[in-house]
């Protein structure tokens, strides 16, 4: 018996054991837990300390440290920027329906590139966004988020559009894309003449336009708004393609109006050569898609862009055709700015649906991380405008791009 009486015990003494150690991983948890808490709080009331630290953005990467040498190449042409912050901020025009669309696309900016340096968010609207929509971007966003609504002005047909020869035309167009559409159109002129008058983005220097469903596929390592403000760059684009012909049949002859009236505009060093095959005859089509755009916001408040989006508005041609802010921003880009000043940002992998810009660069791929197919880039492919711009500024293409022109 007295041999049975002894592990019971030893049962009770492991059993108190048990429930001490139990107790003390409990309070150990709880502990950590409100640590948890309260550090969380920290960052969120003092943002604008965490903003301006931007600690974060100067640690270097350990993986990367080790492959230094062997990445020579991107080392040496994208230095990385860790200068002061630029006044600059992301813009995003978005309806409710948006919410889901952005969510994945806001999560893979920050991770690529803005939870390193925490640049704010502009939210643009035609009307009031709703709460769960500003909870929803706000917890997202490493930045300031901010929500702008839309003047009714700048969202809407001007006193001299005819309505009957803009519903006919939207008749006569309803098999082209969003060709029946007058939201789309409100939308086209807003990006071409307005986002940049609104007085949220009245601070800022340059911005980088987002669009939901888009997608980064690689990091940025780098403060892409002070590599445009150092190298004096205004406008940085990912893809470039050929325009519908039937969505700006009068684009090209409005803007040759203007510049019989304005010769004065056209940059010394321009690049004609990338939107026109005939020294400026006729349109060839090619623009930057502009649902991807890091430009200065200053190159919009210039007269010359002022006066130009000025005449296309009265010329009418965003309702009775339907001319894009892509086609628009770029033709201005290509006439008013020193060829030098734009940039085809490379070694970014990019995504906005039917697209994909994935560096065919394996150096560029590797080292930053990019989670995208080569075989799906569009950058030389026919449709593209990639090899125009490479050829038109004397740029070297990667090795092995003809690799991914077909
Ligand atoms: N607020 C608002 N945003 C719009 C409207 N139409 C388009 N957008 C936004 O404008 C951008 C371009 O529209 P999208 O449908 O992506 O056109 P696509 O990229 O040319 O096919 C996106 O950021 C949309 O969220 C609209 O009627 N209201
Ligand atoms: C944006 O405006 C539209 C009306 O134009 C509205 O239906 C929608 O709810 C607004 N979006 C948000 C997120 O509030
Ligand atoms: C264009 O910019 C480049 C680089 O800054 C400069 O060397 C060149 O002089 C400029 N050309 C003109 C015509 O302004
Ligand atoms: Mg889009």
């Amino acid at each position: 018996m007295a041999k049975f009486t002894i592990p019971v015990s030893s049962r009770r003494l492991y059993k108190l054991l048990g429930l001490f150690a139990i107790a003390i991983i409990t309070i150990v948890i709880i502990v950590k837990g409100t640590d948890i808490t309260s550090s969380l709080s920290g960052p969120i009331d003092g943002k604008s300390d965490y903003v301006q630290g931007s600690k974060k953005a100067n640690a270097p990467k350990k993986a990367r440290t080790k492959y230094d040498d062997k990445y020579k190449y991107v080392k040496y042409s994208i230095p990385e920027y860790k200068g002061e912050k630029v006044r600059a901020t992301f813009v995003t025009l978005a309806r409710n329906k948006d919410l889901n669309g952005l969510r994945e696309t806001i999560k893979s900016f920050e991770d690529r590139f803005n939870s390193k340096f925490q640049y704010d968010w502009i939210f643009l609207n035609d009307s009031e966004f709703n709460d769960d929509f500003k909870v929803t971007m706000t917890a997202l966003i490493s930045g300031e988020v901010k929500f702008g609504i839309i003047p009714k002005e700048h969202w809407s047909f001007p006193s001299w559009i005819d309505q009957d020869r803009a519903a006919d035309t939207r008749k006569e167009m309803k098999d082209i894309i969003y060709g029946d559409s007058i939201s789309y159109r409100n939308m086209c002129r807003f990006e071409s003449g307005f986002f940049w008058r609104h007085p949220l983005l009245d601070e800022y220097e340059y911005y980088w336009r987002v669009e939901p469903d888009t997608k980064l596929y690689c990091d940025v390592d780098y403060d892409i708004f002070r590599f445009m403000k150092d190298n004096d760059k205004k406008y940085g684009f990912t893809i470039s393609i050929h325009e519908y012909r039937a969505t700006i049949p009068t684009l090209w002859d409005t803007t040759v109006e203007f510049i019989n009236l304005h010769p004065e505009y056209v940059a010394e060093n321009n690049m004609l050569d990338f939107v026109s095959n005939d020294d400026g005859m006729s349109y060839n089509l090619c623009h930057f898609w502009s649902n991807f755009e890091i430009a200065s916001l200053d190159f919009w408040r210039s007269d010359a862009y002022r006066d130009y989006f000025d005449y296309l508005d009265h010329a009418g041609g965003f309702f009775y055709e339907r001319w894009g802010d892509a086609p628009v921003h770029s033709i201005a880009a290509a006439l008013f700015l020193n060829r030098t000043q734009v940039h085809h940002f490379d070694d970014l992998g990019y995504y906005h649906g039917p697209f994909h810009q994935c560096p065919t660069d394996e150096k560029i791929r590797l080292a930053n991380r990019c989670d995208c197919d080569p075989n799906r880039d569009f950058t030389w492919r026919g449709y593209s405008c990639g090899k125009k711009y490479y050829k038109v500024n004397n740029l070297a293409k990667p090795k092995n791009w003809a690799d991914y022109s077909k």
